[in-house]
């Protein structure tokens, strides 16, 4: 299989997150992506390439430009600011209830994105667990990037391409970054291949976490169905979106489809979840599917709290595969990095049709991780 890297993730150099008002570790930190690189390369049957630049347009086919003008400009402001940090995160959001009672043409009016950078992060932003450093934006670019190239090898004939993007995307919405994402590389991916080739694209999104972002772009779309399988909102991030009622409106009604499962999810219970995605997959015509890969779905992820092994990966990418579709898989989360490189190797072999045998040497014990 192709695989897509830059080192220009690198840039985006993250080293603190905040939850709940805390200073933590960053989970979405450069190494994550280095691991997988490693893998991939010790393993030997994996093709290595740099993206091709794509430029503005793909990206603003989905997101809003005044987005992408903030990101790219947050960091000079907040030294033009003067302000003494070595991350930008917003102090204050726009709730939706700051404006109740007004009307719709005065909000508008006086909702707009304000001029001080710790407002302007509230307005773009979602969450305070996406920091903002001086490479961002170059690090976000070169994923969407990786991305695009990534579909330029799947529209050119490769069965499969796997494009190693960081920072992730799922979270990031037409007008919001957050969720450690700032473009949407899936939802650009998608847009790219509908505009390619004029067919619909379906979307599985593996990630531990609802991708609220996706779901958002495509809500209204009858071209492009998203399907994921998450932990339930009541109990983890986004929270506010991923529940099963959440079907899509207008030319989008019955075009999304979310499984949330329950804490504890076993190999069994996503397997059964993956076969209910697939099906919804199958429904709708199309000659590529977009997988937004996440393996914070794995029992040892610090901030996942399912139950999956290294086995049941390989078992994923081959059920993924089985589709016989065209796959265009794009790295989500996943922040447990001992496992990572691993678990990418499992899942990728497996939509190879390859066998997977843990490489002994980076093995840490866990038992059934032997498939194939
Ligand atoms: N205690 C992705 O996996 N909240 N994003 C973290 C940790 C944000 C996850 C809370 C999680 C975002 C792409
Ligand atoms: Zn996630």
């Amino acid at each position: 299989m192709q695989v897509v890297y830059s080192p220009t993730h690198l840039a985006h150099d993250i080293t603190v997150e905040t939850f709940m008002g805390l200073p933590v570790p960053a989970n979405e930190v450069a190494e994550r992506a280095e691991k997988i690189r490693a893998a991939l390369e010790a393993d030997g049957g994996f093709r290595f390439q740099g993206p091709t630049d794509h430029g503005e347009p793909p990206i603003t086919a989905v997101h809003d430009p005044g987005l992408v003008r903030f990101l790219e400009v947050a960091w000079s402001e907040v030294r033009r600011q003067g302000l003494d940090r070595s991350f930008l995160s917003a102090d204050t959001y726009p709730n939706r209830q700051m404006f109740e009672g007004m009307s719709p043409d005065a909000v508008t009016r006086l909702a707009r994105e304000p001029k001080h950078a710790a407002g302007r992060a509230g307005y773009w932003g979602l969450d305070s667990a996406a920091p903002l450093v001086a490479g961002t934006y170059v690090a976000a670019r070169a994923a969407v990037d990786v991305a695009l190239t990534a579909v330029d090898l799947v529209l050119g004939g490769a069965t499969a391409a796997y494009g190693l993007c960081r920072p992730p995307g799922h979270h990031a919405a037409r007008s919001m970054y957050g969720g450690y994402c700032f473009f949407n590389n899936a939802a650009i991916a998608a847009e790219a291949i509908v505009r390619a080739t004029g067919e619909g694209v379906a979307i599985l999104d593996v990630d531990y976490h609802h991708g609220n972002g996706t779901q958002q772009i495509f809500w209204r779309r009858g071209d492009v169905r998203y399907v994921s399988i998450h932990a339930h909102p009541d109990r983890a991030y986004p929270y506010f979106l991923g529940r099963a009622d959440e079907v899509g409106e207008g030319d989008g009604a019955g075009e999304n489809l979310n499984l949330p499962l329950r804490a504890g999810a076993t190999n069994e219970d996503y397997l059964a979840a993956v076969d209910r995605a697939m099906e919804a997959i199958l429904e709708v015509p199309g000659a590529v599917i977009v997988v937004s890969l996440g393996f914070d779905t794995y029992g040892l992820d610090p901030i996942g709290d399912f139950a999956l092994t290294t086995a049941v990966y390989h078992e994923v990418g081959q059920r993924a595969a089985a589709a016989g579709r065209r796959l265009v898989i794009l790295q989500e989360g996943g922040y447990h990095r001992p496992s990572l490189g691993e678990n990418a190797r499992a899942w990728l072999r497996g939509a190879d049709g390859r066998a997977f045998d843990p490489l002994p040497a980076v093995g840490f014990g866990e038992s059934g991780a032997v498939a194939g």
